[in-house]
């Protein structure tokens, strides 16, 4: 699906291949950071890439690279010397020289390696876009904020590094309003310490550029307003997130089932399948990030309710796993994990770490679950075989194909079927208003009517019958 068109900006890929990232990884990452822009809207001309044995300290790559990147950007490719940061010379300076340093240390190797990597820059465009020139740099690290400096005053481009771009993107597809406070905190943080260096405040130290101190302190007021406003976000988000446990404990001891995983796995398809709803399902990255909750279709009594939830990826910005975890809270407290990965990605496995590092990290690894190899339809025969024997406990489908739906759907209702325990509620007449709540969160195998009230057989899950008998006792 390429949806090139003139009016796209053009980015650039920049990668490093440091020591003990093998090809085949390294391939796999840019491939990765390339969607996530182009999910952010860019489209991207060149990936240029480099071996070496840590981030150059300046600008990330060594001088010969840099100027090739410079080439499709239209920059300089050297990092002005002598002009460093408004503030904090000495820091800035330090930071350049052990930047060269460093390059100097490693200028034969860098040499010998550009030939190895000749063709490390890799064009996309085609000859169409030759004359255009890329807007934004892409860096597959968690880089500096003078390395981006650096960079943009050698490239003449935006500088993103990939968690900027992971954070710009959950920023535009956030939904709710506890999603977008989420993302904004996370993005304050992410960008608070980056306002010294980046430029990302001298629109706001106009007044302050006159004396260094004056700048200091317009920083400090830049970064204490910064401070201010996360405290107000997170005050705003406890109380949406109040309202979201009470409307919470209504689902308490319902059947709950959710569906994680990597990011573009399928999780919303799936959602769609089994519940016949209408969720966002796209091919970009990061299409859903809100929990959506919807009951299994055709229903069953007690019904069974399905989560779609925020996607993973390799290096999530700390900040947006923090903020996401009361999303993914909402998730955990199903009683089945969907553990959902694409079976057609040759780096599925490594994505399914990913998914189950964060969700332990969360505590997610108590609750019961089941792995589900989708997009199967991509895959062929011979290696759906080998598939089952790597991964004997999982299910392998598609979430195109009605009939692996289906049976997804069964044993989803299997699982739950095997929790369930029978017992007896008695409903006195004065209670009657709860007989919709008892048929909601249990099935009825029997009613008996005497003089006080109702006798009913009920089968459903312990939480739920616990629940059911405290409405009961009130
Ligand atoms: N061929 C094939 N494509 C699938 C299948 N399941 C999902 N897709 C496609 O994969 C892309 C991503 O699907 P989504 O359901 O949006 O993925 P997701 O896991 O919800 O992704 P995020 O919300 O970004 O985390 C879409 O283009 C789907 O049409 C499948 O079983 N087979
Ligand atoms: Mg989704």
């Amino acid at each position: 699906m390429t949806t090139t068109n003139q009016e796209r900006p053009l980015a650039v890929l920049v990668g490093v291949q440091l020591p003990g990232v093998d090809d085949v990884e390294h391939a796999a990452d840019l491939a990765e950071l390339g969607r996530l822009v182009h999910t952010l809207g860019f489209d991207v001309i060149a990936t240029v890439s480099q071996r070496r044995s840590a981030l150059a300290a300046a600008a990330v790559l060594g001088e010969g690279k840099l100027k090739e990147l410079a080439e499709l950007t239209g920059g300089t490719g050297v990092v002005p010397s002598g002009a460093p940061e408004r503030k904090n010379k000495a820091r800035a300076r330090r930071a350049a020289e052990s930047g060269e340093d460093d390059e100097d240390g490693e200028l034969d190797g860098d040499d010998g390696e550009d030939e190895e990597d000749g063709d490390a820059v890799s064009g996309a465009g085609g000859a169409g876009q030759a004359a255009r020139r890329a807007t934004v740099v892409a860096v597959d690290h968690d880089i500096s904020p003078s390395q981006a400096r650096n960079l943009e005053r050698a490239t003449g481009a935006q500088v993103l590094d990939r968690a900027g771009v992971i954070i710009e993107i959950f920023h535009r597809h956030a939904r709710s309003r506890e999603a977008k406070l989420e993302v904004e905190i996370a993005r304050l943080n992410y960008v608070a310490p980056r306002l010294r260096e980046t430029g990302g405040g001298g629109d706001r130290q106009r007044g302050g550029i006159g004396g260094k101190g004056a700048g200091e302190s317009a920083l400090e007021l830049d970064r204490r307003k910064i401070r201010d406003r996360i405290a107000e976000l997170k005050q705003e988000l406890a109380s949406v997130q109040r309202e979201q446990s009470t409307r919470r404990a209504l689902r308490q001891g319902q059947r709950r089932v959710a569906l994680v995983g990597y990011t573009n796995a399928g999780k919303s398809s799936l959602m769609r399948a089994l519940t016949g709803s209408e969720v966002l399902v796209a091919d970009k990255l990061f299409a859903t990030l809100d929990t959506t909750v919807r009951a299994l279709h055709p229903e069953v009594r007690p019904r069974i309710l399905v989560s779609d939830t925020v996607g993973f990826i390799k290096k999530l910005p700390h900040d947006l796993v923090a903020s996401f975890r009361s999303t993914l809270d909402e998730a955990l407290e199903a009683s089945l994990l969907l553990y959902v990965a694409d079976a057609s990605d040759p780096t599925f496995r490594d994505q399914l770490g990913v998914t189950r590092s964060v969700l332990s990290e969360i505590g997610a690894n108590e609750v019961p679950s089941r792995l589900l190899l989708n997009k199967v339809d991509r895959v062929p025969e011979d290696e759906r075989d080998a598939l089952r024997l790597e991964f004997p406990e999982a299910t392998l489908l598609s979430a195109k194909t009605p009939a692996d739906v289906a049976a997804l759907r069964e044993s989803i209702i299997a699982f739950f079927e095997g929790s369930m325990v029978e017992a007896e509620l008695f409903l006195p007449y004065a209670k009657q208003s709860l007989i919709g709540e008892i048929y909601e969160n249990a099935r009825v195998l029997s009613e008996e009517y005497g003089d006080d009230g109702g006798r009913l057989a009920v089968r459903a899950h312990p939480a739920a019958l616990d629940r059911l008998r405290s409405l009961l006792a009130r």
